[in-house]
């Protein structure tokens, strides 16, 4: 079984890595030329587009910004619909909107007869690096438990949450957490700071207790240290997740008054020059004197 990865960004580039130590016969593809030249030197494959991605692979993995880019890669001219074929399947790992998803996964079956499985990931580059993202999983029994050799590579766990679009809303929960909590972790760092304690030391500290997280213990330093590269997490990534869940509370009737405090005052950060492309944790300035 050949399969195709599109998006080499801050999360594909070490999921394809996992892939390729697994020994899985990878093809690759990334709009922006140059970010596949490590993936190549560990065997993968480079292609210089989409169709010849679609063509050549039985399974075509996405894991692209959000709900915009996947459209474009499945129905711009020619896009994934034009060269799909029956039989094949669609793994897309991108954090996107539900609806738009299940719209898409209909149409490119009815179009094509290639299958659709939604499956975001948490866990962030870390998780992705080491095989441990969560993986939530929307579609078919049977297509979902025929990914699960591949998707164990990547992570600790695979949860079917129902038909396609079901992976999207577990997502969207997910985001929901992580960016509200990004916030109040910010927040804190900054309390922490000005009543006199030293911020470095709040997640060793409260480590195992009842405020702790993975982001908590990821971001809490490098909020203190004012410490933003590598990049983790783009801001715009959590904006755009917010968004998602918004839209979706609406949709569902579901109000979101956290999320919706949390996405101003993201929103605020993002509106400075060049803080949308920053990682998460240097929302810590808005809390700056
Ligand atoms: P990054 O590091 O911002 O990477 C985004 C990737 O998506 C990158 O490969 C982009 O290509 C690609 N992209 C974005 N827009 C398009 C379009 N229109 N067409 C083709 N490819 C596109 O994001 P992450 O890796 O952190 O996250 C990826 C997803 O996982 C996202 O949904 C997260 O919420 C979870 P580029 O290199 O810019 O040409």
């Amino acid at each position: 079984m050949r399969i195709g990865f599109i998006g080499l960004g801050l999360m594909g580039v070490p999921m394809c890595q996992r892939l390729l130590q697994a020994g899985v016969a990878l093809t690759v593809w990334n709009r922006s030329p140059g970010k596949a030249d490590g993936l190549c030197r560990q065997g993968a494959v480079l292609v210089q587009s989409v169709a010849e991605l679609v063509v050549s692979c039985d399974v075509v993995m996405l894991c692209v910004s959000d709900t915009d880019a996947v459209q474009q890669l499945l129905f711009a001219a020619d896009g994934i619909a034009r060269h799909a074929r029956g039989g094949q399947l669609l793994v897309d790992f991108s954090s996107i909107a539900p609806a738009a998803t299940r719209d898409m996964a209909a149409r490119l079956l009815a179009q094509t007869g290639m299958r659709w499985v939604d499956a975001p990931v948490s866990g962030g580059v870390r998780g992705a690096e080491s095989g441990q993202l969560v993986i939530m999983a929307g579609g078919e029994v049977a297509d979902i438990d025929a990914l699960r050799p591949l998707l164990a590579q990547l992570g600790q766990r695979v949860t079917r949450m129902g038909p396609v679009g079901a992976g999207q809303v577990t997502k969207v929960c997910n985001q929901l957490i992580v960016a509200s909590n990004a916030m109040l972790i910010a927040e804190t760092v900054r309390l922490a700071t000005a009543a006199g304690v030293d911020a470095g030391q709040l997640a060793p500290a409260l480590a195992g207790g009842f405020a702790d997280s993975l982001p908590f213990q990821i971001l809490a330093p490098r909020m203190a240290a004012h410490c933003f590269e590598p990049v983790q997490w783009r801001v715009a990534t959590l904006l755009k997740d917010l968004g998602n869940a918004l839209a979706l509370g609406q949709e569902s009737g579901s109000t979101l008054p956290i999320a919706t405090l949390a996405q101003q005052l993201m929103q605020q950060h993002a509106g400075q020059a060049g803080n949308a492309q920053r990682d998460l944790a240097s929302v810590i300035e808005l809390y700056d004197g």
